[in-house]
C-alpha cells in the first residue's frame, strides 16, 4: 500500500486502519466502531489531525517527547547516520562510534558509581534484560537462590511477559498465565485511594514496610531485587508520601537487595533532575530508561548499572542481547536529543519556568467540585475525581468509567489528557510555554465543567457505599 498518505480522506485512513491494524491495548471492533483520529504532524506541542484539528499534547506521545515535536536536527542526524553506518551490532567484539559517545554521555549523566549501559530498543525489553542480569549477578555471587524479584501492585514495567510479570497491572496478569514464577507484589503507595483513616506520612511508611516484611517472610536469600518507579506513571502518576523513599532505601541496603529504580518515564527531565532518583534521593543499583532518552524519535532504551553489578557481571559472557541493542541510528538521534536538552537547559525550565507555573495552576484545580486530590512532580501530574472530596469516596458506577467520560470530553476540547481510573493524568512535552500551561489548563477546566454536567445529568454523582 505504497499509496497510504496524509492526502487521503479519514474515512478511508480509518477503514484501512480498522481492516489491518490491530492495535495496543485496545478492543479492534471499539475501535473500528468509534472510528480512530488519524495524526498527521506536530511542532513543539501541538498535534495535528487529519481533520486539521489542532491538539494541545498533554500526554508527550506517550510520556516521551520529552523535546517536543518538529526538532530539525534529530531528522538531520538520523538522515546523516543511517547514510555513514546504518546498522551494525555490537556482539562479537565489534562496536560503533554512536553507541561509544552515547553509553560515556549517559554514565556522565547518571548517578555518581553507575558507569554501565547495556541497550535494549524499549523499556519491556530493558525489564527483561533487568530481571536476567540480577539474577545472574547473584549466581555469580554464589547465591543462586536469590531469585525473587519484588515488585508492587499497580506497577507498569511492560508489556512483554517478563516485564508484565513485573508489573502489578491486574488485567494483564488475568490473560496468558501471568506473572511469571519467582515474582512477588507488595502494596503501591497510594494513600488517597487506599490510606484509609491514615496519615500520608503513616500510610508511606507502612507500605514502604511491606518490602520488609515479604523479605521476612519470603527470606532474604531467596531475594534478588525490589523494582520500582520513583513516580509512578501509567499507574496515575502516583506521587508516594515523603516517608516512603527513604525507608525503601533502608530496606534494600539493610537486607542485601538490589534497588532496581524503573525510570522509563521519570528519566531524562520528567521530574526536573536527570533522574526521578534524584528527585526522589535514592541510589538505584540499576535504573531502567528508555522514552525520554531520544524524545520517542528512535526507539532506544536499556539499563544503566552500577559498577559493582557491572564488575562481577564483566568477569563471565552474559548470555543475553538484541539485535538491536545500541542501534547507531538510534543512539545518534538519542545522544542529539540530549546534547539539545543541556544546550537549551531543558532541566532548569523545568525546574524554574514550567513545573513552577504548572504546579500552581494544577493545584488549583483542586477548587473544582469534581477533583479531590491534585499531584504533581515536574512535569507528570494527576488528579483525583471524587464524587465527595472529604470522604475521598470512589464513585458507584465501575471504576474508570467517569474518567473515561472526563477523557473524552477532554479529546473533544483539543487536549490530550489521559485517565487512569478515574484519575486524570498529564505528561506535557517539557518545553512546553507558560502560555501554552495556561491553554492546558483552560482546557482542562472546560473539560471538568462538562465532565460535572453530564454526571449530574445522568445521575452519575454517587458515591460508592
Ligand atoms: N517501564 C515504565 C515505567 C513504563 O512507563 C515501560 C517500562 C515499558 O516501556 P516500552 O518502551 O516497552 O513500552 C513503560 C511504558 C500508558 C502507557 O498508557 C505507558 C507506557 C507504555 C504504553 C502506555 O500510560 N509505559
Amino acid at each position: 500500500m505504497s499509496d497510504v498518505s496524509n492526502h487521503m480522506p479519514t474515512a478511508e485512513l480509518q477503514a484501512l486502519d480498522a481492516a489491518h491494524h490491530m492495535h495496543p491495548f485496545s478492543a479492534n471492533a471499539d475501535v473500528a466502531e468509534k472510528g480512530v483520529r488519524v495524526i498527521t504532524r506536530a511542532k513543539g506541542v501541538m498535534l495535528t489531525d487529519s481533520e486539521g484539528n489542532d491538539i494541545l499534547d498533554g500526554m508527550s506521545g506517550l510520556w516521551n517527547v520529552n523535546i517536543g515535536y518538529g526538532r530539525n536536527e534529530l531528522a538531520d542526524v538520523a538522515a546523516r547516520q543511517m547514510r555513514e553506518l546504518p546498522y551494525y551490532n555490537t556482539f562479537f567484539h565489534t562496536t560503533h562510534v554512536p553507541v561509544i559517545a552515547l553509553a560515556a554521555k549517559l554514565a556522565e549523566l547518571a548517578p555518581e558509581n553507575m558507569n554501565g549501559v547495556f541497550f535494549a530498543s524499549g523499556g519491556s525489553e530493558a525489564n527483561d534484560t533487568n530481571i536476567r542480569m540480577v539474577r545472574h549477578y547473584w549466581e555469580l555471587k554464589n547465591k543462586p537462590s536469590k531469585r525473587i524479584i519484588i515488585s508492587r501492585k499497580n506497577a507498569y514495567h511492560g508489556s512483554s511477559i517478563g516485564s508484565a510479570s513485573l508489573g502489578g497491572m491486574a488485567a494483564m496478569h488475568a490473560q496468558g498465565g501471568l506473572p511469571i514464577p519467582d515474582i512477588h507484589h507488595i502494596g503501591q503507595p497510594d494513600w488517597w485511594s487506599e490510606g484509609g483513616g491514615k496519615t500520608p506520612a503513616q500510610f508511606g511508611l507502612e507500605r514502604a514496610q511491606e518490602l520488609e516484611q515479604a523479605i521476612t517472610d519470603l527470606g532474604e536469600d531467596n531475594i534478588a531485587a525490589f523494582i520500582a518507579e520513583p513516580v509512578q506513571g501509567a499507574g496515575g502518576v502516583i506521587v508516594p508520601p515523603e516517608t516512603y523513599w527513604p525507608e525503601i532505601q533502608r530496606i534494600c541496603d539493610a537486607h542485601d537487595i538490589l534497588l532496581i529504580a524503573d525510570e522509563v518515564i521519570t528519566g531524562f527531565g520528567r521530574t526536573g533532575n536527570w533522574f526521578g532518583s534524584e528527585t526522589m534521593g535514592i541510589t538505584p543499583d540499576i535504573i531502567t530508561f528508555a522514552k525520554g532518552v531520544s524524545s520517542g524519535y528512535q526507539p532506544i532504551g536499556g539499563s544503566i548499572v552500577s559498577d559493582e553489578v557491572a564488575d562481577v557481571l564483566g568477569n563471565s559472557e552474559f548470555t543475553h542481547g538484541y539485535t538491536y541493542s545500541g542501534h547507531p541510528v538510534a543512539a545518534a538521534v538519542a545522544l542529539e536529543n540530549l546534547r539539545i536538552m543541556e544546550e537549551e537547559n531543558m532541566l532548569d525550565h523545568v525546574r524554574n519556568v514550567a513545573g513552577p507555573h504548572l504546579r500552581e495552576k494544577w493545584q488549583a484545580l483542586t477548587d473544582h467540585p469534581l477533583v479531590g486530590q491534585a499531584s504533581i512532580v515536574g512535569m507528570m501530574a494527576s488528579i483525583a475525581l471524587t464524587p465527595h472530596k472529604d470522604s475521598r469516596a470512589a464513585f458507584a458506577s465501575d471504576p474508570g468509567t467517569v474518567g473515561l467520560v472526563c477523557r473524552e470530553r477532554s479529546f473533544a476540547n483539543n487536549l490530550i489528557m489521559r485517565h487512569v481510573g478515574d484519575r486524570m493524568v498529564i505528561a506535557p512535552p517539557l518545553v512546553i510555554s507558560p502560555a501554552e500551561i495556561d491553554m492546558l489548563i483552560e482546557r482542562a477546566w472546560r473539560t471538568l465543567d462538562e465532565t460535572h454536567a453530564h454526571l449530574k445529568d445522568n445521575d452519575m454523582l454517587k458515591a460508592r457505599s
